[in-house]
């Protein structure tokens, strides 16, 4: 089966070598052991947005396949990405050494023998404090609360609650794109596309993993995307409240086709 791992890049060039000589040496170990006569044949797909580090050259070079993407935005990498992704799975991952990718294979296993759609790691139950700010930190509790609230009604599929709605890490069936809207180009996208599985009763879990501290400079600010992130939440529940599935204002008119 193929499979493929997208990762956003931004001047990730101090830690994206070693994100993904990770992945692979840890595919590679995992495929007899996990996978037997039906291994995962991985391609790793890097998402660059005119890095100016090297990060491009780096990826190649540690045997990813590079996609330019000097359009800005998180969530416009991603959509990139997954339209370019040949995968009957998708796993992703930022390029700062802060998920553990090497979680990724074993995740894959429980997606397929659940069976699941969607799997998103969550990073605050077993938070090491140093990995994330006390602002970045406040920002997600605060989001995750407004979601509980805002959105209990479709949180059935996740037991009530997401733990972690911000989280870059998710093991997933390429089928699922088909079924669900995504139309945020900057750090919403992430919530965007859990809610949009839940509310579409794909089947859905979200597993604690451990998170590390970042290298390299971070290119999210805690208050400008957290004040977004809050913004679209709202905007896209009043939509949802009018019965309508229709993008949320400020959709992207050119999303890609899956
Ligand atoms: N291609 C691309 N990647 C981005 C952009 N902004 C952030 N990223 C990447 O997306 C990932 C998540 O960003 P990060 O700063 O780690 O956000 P945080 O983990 O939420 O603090 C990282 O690998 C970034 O390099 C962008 O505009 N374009
Ligand atoms: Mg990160």
């Amino acid at each position: 089966m193929r499979a493929t791992l997208v990762i956003p890049t931004l001047n990730e060039g101090t830690s994206i070598g070693h994100v993904i000589d990770t992945f692979l040496a840890a595919a590679g170990e995992a495929n007899p052991r996990l996978f037997g006569k039906d291994p995962l044949e991985w391609e790793v797909v890097v998402v660059d947005g005119a890095s100016t580090d090297g990060t491009a050259e780096i990826a190649r070079k540690a045997g990813a396949r590079v996609i330019a993407e000097p359009r800005k935005g998180y969530g416009r990498a991603y959509q990139t990405g997954f339209a370019a992704a040949t995968g009957e799975v998708i796993a992703t991952s930022d390029g700062d050494s802060t998920y553990p990718v090497e979680e990724i294979p074993r995740l894959v296993r429980l997606l397929l023998d659940a069976p699941l759609d969607f799997i998103t790691c969550d990073r605050l139950t077993k938070l090491d404090t140093n990995a994330m700010t006390r602002e970045h930190r406040v920002g997600n509790w605060v989001l995750n609360y407004v979601i509980r609230i805002a959105y209990h009604h479709y949180l059935r599929g996740a037991g009530g609650a997401l733990a972690d709605s911000q989280s870059g890490m998710w093991v997933f069936r390429r089928s699922i794109l088909d079924r669900v809207t995504l139309t945020q180009d900057g750090m919403p996208f992430s919530e965007e596309l859990k809610i949009e599985v839940l509310r579409n009763g794909l089947r859905f879990l979200e597993t604690p993993i451990v998170y590390r501290e970042r290298w390299g400079a971070p290119k999210l600010s805690s208050w400008r995307d957290g004040r977004h992130n809050l913004e679209f939440l709202i905007r896209k529940r009043i939509a949802m409240g009018r019965g309508g599935t229709a993008p949320p204002p400020g959709a992207a008119a050119d999303r890609p086709a899956y």
